[in-house]
């Protein structure tokens, strides 16, 4: 016999635990795009209290997609090792060129990030942030569905020792602490440049106002760097660099 209560039950108490478990975490990330999913993987793995939060019903942001809906990436060979790292399959297709499929990629950067204990939660958006005496200190959250149907509904906050942007191209959480701090922070993305973009992406990986980080495609946004298509190697890199400069930080 199979009884919908209990379904209903299992499925409600367990998300609600998980809910109530991150209300004060160490690191809360906004954006579950490849930079986001890299950090996300190498926190956990240390052992920090991590929790993603993802505006849409799926995970990978401009991943899947690869380049115009051809879903296969391309990576320098200075993120190879991330690929293997990550037992995504590749193949060299030129000299320093690695092609993965998109969604062997997401898919597998996503199942890491989740089996080394980093709590991912989707339909969420990360509307603003808890800013306290000139520092970050937590998120503001709301259902997506609440934000896209404009219900005014009031969000409820998560604490963090330190926060990421990982929200790709909008650098959607620094423009908010921008808009309400009144502070120039962003200096909008660049025109189509791959190889310095992907070089500036990891350079500017870095803190931006006490405790709030941005990575992947939110740096290029906010220091003014060029956009660089569906090469990916940079966005790995810039996750994995966010998370080492967070745990230089904490120990
Ligand atoms: O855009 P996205 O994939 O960010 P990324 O990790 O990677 C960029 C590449 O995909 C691509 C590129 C490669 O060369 O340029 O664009 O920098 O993923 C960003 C994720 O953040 C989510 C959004 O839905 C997407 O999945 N997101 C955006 N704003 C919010 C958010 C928000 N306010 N709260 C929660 N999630």
């Amino acid at each position: 016999m199979i009884e919908e209560k209990i379904i209903t039950r299992a499925i409600v108490t367990e998300y609600l635990q998980r809910l109530e478990r991150v209300v004060s975490s160490d690191v809360v990330i906004a954006g579950a795009g490849p930079s986001g999913l890299v950090a996300a993987y190498f926190l956990a793995r240390k052992g920090l209290k991590v929790t993603l939060f993802e505006r849409e019903l799926k995970l990978g942001g401009g991943m899947p997609g690869g380049g115009m809906m051809f879903n296969q990436i391309v990576v320098q060979k200075e993120a190879k090792e991330l690929l293997d790292h990550f037992q995504i399959r590749s193949r060299e297709f030129r000299e320093g060129y690695y092609l993965a499929s998109a969604l062997e990629a997401t898919a597998a950067i996503t199942l890491r990030a989740i089996q080394a204990g980093a709590e991912i939660f989707n339909n969420i958006t990360v509307e603003d942030l808890k800013v306290i005496e000139d520092k970050v200190c937590g998120v503001v959250i709301n259902w997506t569905p609440v934000e896209r149907a404009g219900l005014h509904i009031d969000p409820l906050t998560i604490d963090a020792r330190f926060v990421i942007d990982a929200t790709g191209h909008p650098a959607e959480v620094v423009r908010k602490l921008e808009s309400k701090t009144n502070q120039k922070i962003l200096k909008g993305e660049g025109p189509m440049w791959a190889e310095v973009g992907e070089r500036l992406i990891v350079e500017n990986t870095r803190e931006v106002y006490p405790n709030l980080y941005v990575c992947g495609m939110a740096v290029n946004a906010v220091f003014g760097g060029p956009r660089m298509g569906p090469i990916f190697g940079g966005m790995l890199l810039s996750g994995k660099k966010v998370a080492d400069l967070i745990i230089t930080k904490i120990w």
